[in-house]
């Protein structure tokens, strides 16, 4: 009997495939065949890497099944598709998270030990990819991983920056700048579709025509184009077979340009515009809330907006005929308005590439997409030259101008005698130059916009976008930030986590209220007792770490007040330094005095262009230097600045903190998502009533926060009635002494120059109003340490911060965003019958 073989398709992937078994046997063979046949090594020849490339393609093998499983899945189904448009994604570590989202950790360990390694090493190997520069990036990773873990079909889309955020070295207390080459050695995680590549327009004119329905149209005729190859990095939930893509597009130079240059001999023309179009995805702008307004910038936004909407649009129509159902299949999110050039480059296609009119077009797009917005700080808004953006992409920018001449027509229907509503809502700002306001587009062209912690929310409707919030109240949403429990407390904490499983079961790590069960604990001594020891255990790593990188020697008996995040005047790390140098006064004065111990721990990059942070990381070295070796402190004070802060650094400090200080100026954090990091890892929080501290403060309850400081409206109140902080100065004796020490060289060899710019800034402006704090925070600081020496008063209210923290996983966060924004489903991922067992 002959029997037909299965085609290519139909081959089934067995269990103990050596790609897919999760057998330890399997497992270990795997790797070693990795080993030989991607790193083309034999083990006495591979170095660290090898063995953690060879890791990596192992596990990467059992994402493959799932991942492709999922695609066809979405597309069999039809489903509605979130795509998150975002300019930056800090995934962190993939190779710890895949071992935890696919519960091999253990047998990976055990393989990897079998083989003479050490599992830890090996992950220690991975470069962390930093393609985001702070919160808003890792927020989009966190969302992620939510995605996923819900079964939720969606696809993060961003740009493949070659040089992710730079390396952070500390010379001499400066920080210094050093290229991230994260891709030296290949990245095991993406894979490469240039069958899937796109071509992206620039510059030139346009013109009209007419259709054959004798309609008027608009072609664009470009001065440049350059191609987008997409990469593709697996996105595993936990517990669910769903994996979804992360999408990121690398820029590369069209073939016909270089040839046409080519063949006219012009051979260093054609090269050096190979290299124009490569610079686009060469490198991320390091900047933290302030933008940057550089071309290159927004070649970047429109180069990856352009090449995603064109695969969304390829996509639908794989399954539909029109794409006036566009909104059916899919929902697609502004992770601030770094992509919001998406709103015009919609329309264009909908209009010159689609044949759509204005109105349907208009319809379209409106209900696909929705804006995140991440900021009130007036100068963080993001507007672009007229100028520029008309040389650059002269279709978008006649786009825009109809645009905003429909939308005010309505706005002057609405407010016939309000000229100020007009000038305010408008998409250009006028004067001397005119800007193009990429905020009030994104709020133009959305369903949704939302802010990120219910006061941002709040101050939003009421300030930063109170006038779209006048004409459009229906379209305003809260959603508060949260942080996957997988990442930032399985994986970074997992002695913690193996505690909580063993008291109320794995439940936790999917629906983080369950954590509140943990509270029938509370009263029981030996529980708290393992509480703390887990503590003690995560700081002496910390001190370790501190040990090894700094040459410093910390007690991990003492308190770890920890601050780590962007470098930025307005999250007020120079606030901690003045406490610092208050207790280093009290000392002086008298050696004797009895001291809280306290080791404070530092971390987070300064943007390169901004003079005032990297000023304020050599502040908090140069007293670091002086107080660490005092001998009147006796070590009772010891201040560290970790160098080169991101997730994976993270992933080592949250664990090891007991306090947080979370100590912006009340009104300027949009929520913060370190605060919920630290307080699911059981620290405690001393905060400013701003961001999410708010509604940190009321889930773990009042007496369990420290609080201090003037409110959003006390601050703004302040600054109204005329703030001086010289003021402040005079009229307080230790802030006049803290001063005084700061100005006389005291911690710069006597050089009184040194902090001047920014001591200035203190006495004179005081724009983050540190010295209206100064005493509140003084105060609230002495209460931290009095709680501090009570040990177990302290274990205590550490326990029920981390167990209160169940709102801030971005499960929740992103439920909601399903349900109000969205409107998605989840889609459960089956695996066949005979791949059960190994999922
Ligand atoms: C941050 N923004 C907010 N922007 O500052 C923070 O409060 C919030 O928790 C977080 O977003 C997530 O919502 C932020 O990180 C940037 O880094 C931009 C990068 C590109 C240039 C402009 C700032």
């Amino acid at each position: 009997m002959t029997q037909s073989l299965p085609t290519v398709n139909e081959c089934p992937i067995q269990i103990e495939d050596d790609r897919t078994g999760m057998s330890v046997d399997t497992l270990k063979r795997a790797f070693a065949d990795n080993l030989f046949y991607l790193q083309g090594k034999y083990e006495s020849f591979a170095t660290p890497d090898d063995f953690y490339m060879a890791l990596a393609y192992t596990l990467r093998d059992r994402l493959l099944n799932r991942w492709l499983k999922t695609f066809k899945t979405y597309v069999e189904n039809n489903v509605k598709v979130v795509y998150y448009l975002s300019a930056e994604f800090l995934m962190g570590r993939h190779l710890g998270n895949s071992l935890i989202n696919l519960h091999v950790y253990e047998k990976i360990r055990q393989a990897v030990e079998e083989s003479g390694l050490n599992l830890d090493e090996l992950l220690e190997r991975e470069p962390d990819p930093g393609l985001g520069n702070g919160g808003l990036g890792r927020l989009a990773a966190c969302f992620l991983d939510s995605l996923a873990t819900l079964e939720i079909p969606a696809v993060g889309c961003g740009l493949r920056y070659e040089f992710g955020i730079f390396h952070q070295m500390i010379q001499d207390g400066w920080q210094a700048e050093i290229p991230d080459k994260w891709l030296r050695f290949g990245n095991p995680w993406e894979i490469a579709r240039p069958d899937q590549a796109v071509e992206v327009k620039f510059g030139g004119h346009t013109e009209m025509y007419h259709d054959d329905k004798g309609q008027y149209r608009v072609r664009w005729i470009p001065s440049t184009t350059a191609i987008g190859i997409p990469y593709d990095t697996p996105v595993p939930g936990y517990d669910t077979n769903t994996v979804n893509p992360l999408r990121l597009w690398r820029a590369e130079a069209s073939d016909d340009f270089n040839f046409d240059a080519f063949n006219a001999g012009n051979y260093d023309g054609a090269v050096a515009e190979k290299m124009r179009s490569e610079t686009i995805s060469k490198v991320l702008y390091p900047n933290d809330n302030t933008p940057q307004g550089k071309q290159l910038r927004l070649e970047q936004q429109f180069f990856f907006v352009s090449c995603t909407l064109q695969d969304i649009i390829r996509i639908h129509l794989m399954r539909h005929k029109s794409l006036h159902n566009l909104y059916e299949t899919t929902a697609i999110q502004l992770n601030d308005t770094h992509p919001a050039v998406a709103i015009a480059e919609m329309m264009r296609l909908l209009l010159d590439e689609h044949g759509f009119d204005w109105d349907d077009a208009w319809r379209v797009t409106q209900t696909t997409f929705a804006y995140t917005n991440h900021t009130l700080m007036p100068e963080a808004l993001e507007k672009w030259s007229v100028t520029l953006f008309g040389y650059l992409l002269p279709r978008h920018l006649e786009i825009i101008y109809e645009i905003n001449r429909r939308f005010l027509e309505d706005v002057k229907l609405w407010y016939p005698d309000d000229q100020g509503m007009l000038a305010r809502l408008s998409l250009i700002q006028e004067g001397p130059e005119q800007y193009v306001r990429m905020a009030n587009l994104a709020c133009v062209g959305s369903h949704a916009i939302n802010g990120v912690a219910a006061l941002h929310t709040e101050l939003l409707k009421q300030d930063t976008l109170r006038d779209f919030y006048k004409i459009w109240p229906e379209k305003f949403f809260n959603k508060t930030n949260g942080v996957t429990p997988r990442r930032w407390v399985l994986l970074s904490n997992p002695k913690l986590s193996e505690l909580y499983t063993s008291k109320i079961g794995k439940g936790w790590l999917k629906d983080l209220d369950q954590l509140r069960k943990i509270e029938a604990y509370i009263e029981d001594a030996g529980f708290r007792e393992q509480w703390h020891q887990i503590k003690l255990e995560n700081k002496q790593k910390l001190a370790d770490y501190i040990w090894k990188h700094n040459g410093i020697a910390v007690d991990p008996n003492s308190m770890f007040d920890v601050q780590v995040k962007r470098i930025h005047e307005y999250k007020r790390q120079h606030l901690c330094v003045l406490h610092i140098i208050t207790l280093y006064n009290r000392i002086k004065q008298n050696p004797n005095i009895e001291v809280t111990p306290r080791t404070f721990i530092f971390g987070g990059k300064a943007a390169p262009g901004y003079f005032m942070a990297k000023l304020m990381i050599k502040l908090i070295n140069a007293v670091a230097e002086v107080v660490n070796n005092d001998p009147d402190v006796r070590g009772r004070l010891k201040v560290v600045f970790l160098a080169n802060f991101n997730a994976s650094l993270g992933q080592k400090i949250y664990p090891a903190a007991d306090l947080s200080e979370q100590i912006s100026t009340a009104g300027k954090e949009a929520s913060g998502t370190g605060n919920m990091k630290f307080a699911m890892n059981g620290a405690m929080t001393i905060g400013t009533l701003d961001g999410a501290n708010i509604e940190i403060r009321e889930e773990a309850g009042e007496e369990n926060f420290f609080l201090f400081g003037l409110t959003a409206d006390e601050v703004y109140k302040v600054k109204a009635a005329g703030y001086n902080p010289s003021e402040y100065y005079s009229k307080n004796a230790e802030l006049k002494a803290v001063m005084d020490r700061l100005t006389s060289g005291f911690f710069s060899h006597g050089d009184k120059e040194l902090f001047k710019p920014m001591t200035d800034s203190f006495m004179h402006h005081d724009p983050y109003m540190l010295f209206a704090d100064y005493q509140s925070y003084i105060d609230c600081q002495e209460r931290v340490s009095k709680v501090f020496q009570d040990r177990d008063a302290w274990t205590r209210m550490a326990i029920l911060n981390a167990v209160r923290m169940g709102k801030f996983s971005s499960d929740r966060t992103i439920k909601e965003y399903c349900e109000q924004i969205w409107n998605v489903k989840p889609v459960p991922i089956q695996l066949e019958e005979y791949n059960q067992d190994s999922a």
